[in-house]
């Protein structure tokens, strides 16, 4: 038996709340796939407002709702430039390629998250009977695998107005797009006000068990409705999920700024601990993300020693380690993780390092 329990591997597996149990229990439900579930309807509704978009449509998760997105948005054989670390072509399936017939098309995020305008006007392709169409831009914020990195609304929108210039739409992968408001206390509306469409989700940080919203205008997601229903995603008495969402809207939100500074208080620890490299400026939202290059364990064997002691994080690949803040994961969690990260590290690096 370990003392505690801290999981960190990803807010994707925050357990619903008392109150979101209750809602979907009291949930008002019709027949969504022929538009009759009204918490649906107050749930897209809802997004739709917070986004400053003209509609939205509930989809089962952030993966769904950036295929229907991008789909939305194209055509077979349309080229998609995305970020190299983007979630979309990193782990979602090559989904635009398998049903979409689109060619994803990768420009550096460095370190930040972000795409440079000048590269993003470079990848858009001119008039040529030899290429393809570009059929949309796809941009990420919060960015995961950038370590959590928030897009501010000027970078935002310096990439939007290059794609706007050659006709090009824009969609946002925003599955943690409530991190980012919060981090730049901002509203959501303002920070996406350049993009054309924008996905988030209920499910990771705001903590309803299921759902996203794809937002967007309403031609855009009249036509989502129809992929939407091509992918399997017409859900019928869905308001008893919705239900979880709405209050995950009413409840969540601003107690994002404690997750944030939970991960603060990890990014600002680990670097006393010897053998683990993180620099804690870079730590913007919920997302930490650190090197155990050092430690003389495998990075399989970190893990696994960790989680032996109930501490549980996620590799990103090689020696980088993922630590997720949530709101089951309380100050008290994080000093454990530290002083556990910590007797392992003195354990396994060696006595020059
Ligand atoms: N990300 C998951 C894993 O897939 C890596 C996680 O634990 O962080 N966009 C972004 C930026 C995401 O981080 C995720 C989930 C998604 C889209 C997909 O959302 P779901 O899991 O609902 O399909």
């Amino acid at each position: 038996m370990t003392a505690r329990s801290v999981e960190l591997r990803s807010d994707t597996f925050t357990r619903p709340t008392e109150s979101m149990r209750r809602a979907m229990y009291d949930a008002e439900v019709g027949d969504d796939v022929w538009g009759e579930d009204p918490t649906v309807t107050r749930l897209e509704e809802r997004a739709a407002a917070l986004t400053g978009k003209g509609a939205a449509v509930f989809v089962s998760s952030g993966t769904q709702g950036n295929l229907v997105g991008l789909l939305s948005h194209t055509r077979p054989g349309d080229e998609v430039p995305v970020g190299d670390q983007s979630h979309i072509f990193w782990y979602e399936v090559a989904g635009a390629a398998v049903v979409g017939g689109l060619q994803l098309r990768t420009l550096p995020n460095g370190q930040s998250g972000r795409l440079e305008p000048v590269e993003v006007r470079a990848a858009i392709r001119g008039v040529d009977v030899h290429f393809p169409r570009t059929g949309c831009v796809a941009l990420e914020n919060t960015h995961n695998r950038c370590g959590g990195a928030v897009l501010t609304q000027e970078q935002m929108r310096s990439v939007a107005d290059v794609a706007h210039a050659s006709g090009v739409p824009v969609h946002l992968d925003g599955a943690r797009i409530f991190n980012a408001s919060v981090a730049l206390d901002l509203p959501v509306a303002d920070l996406v006000a350049s993009v054309d469409s924008v996905t988030f989700c209920l499910s990771k940080g705001l903590g309803a068990p299921v759902g996203s919203l794809l937002c967007g205008s309403e031609e855009y997601i009249d036509r989502a409705r129809k992929w939407r229903k091509l992918l399997g995603g017409g859900m019928r008495q869905v308001g008893v999920l919705a239900a979880a969402g709405l209050v995950a809207l009413d409840e969540s939100v601003d107690r994002l700024a404690e997750d944030h500074a939970h991960a603060r208080a990890l990014a600002e620890g680990l670097p006393d601990i010897s053998g683990i490299a993180i620099d804690p400026a870079s730590v913007q939202s919920n997302i930490v993300v650190f090197d155990v290059a050092a430690l003389e364990l495998e990075p399989e064997e970190f893990i696994t020693r960790l989680a032996e002691v109930g501490v549980r994080i996620a590799s990103v690949g090689g020696s980088k380690m993922r630590a997720v803040t949530s709101y089951e994961v309380s100050r008290a969690d994080i000093d454990y993780a530290l002083q556990k990260v910590a007797q392992l590290s003195q354990n396994t690096v060696p006595a020059t390092a």
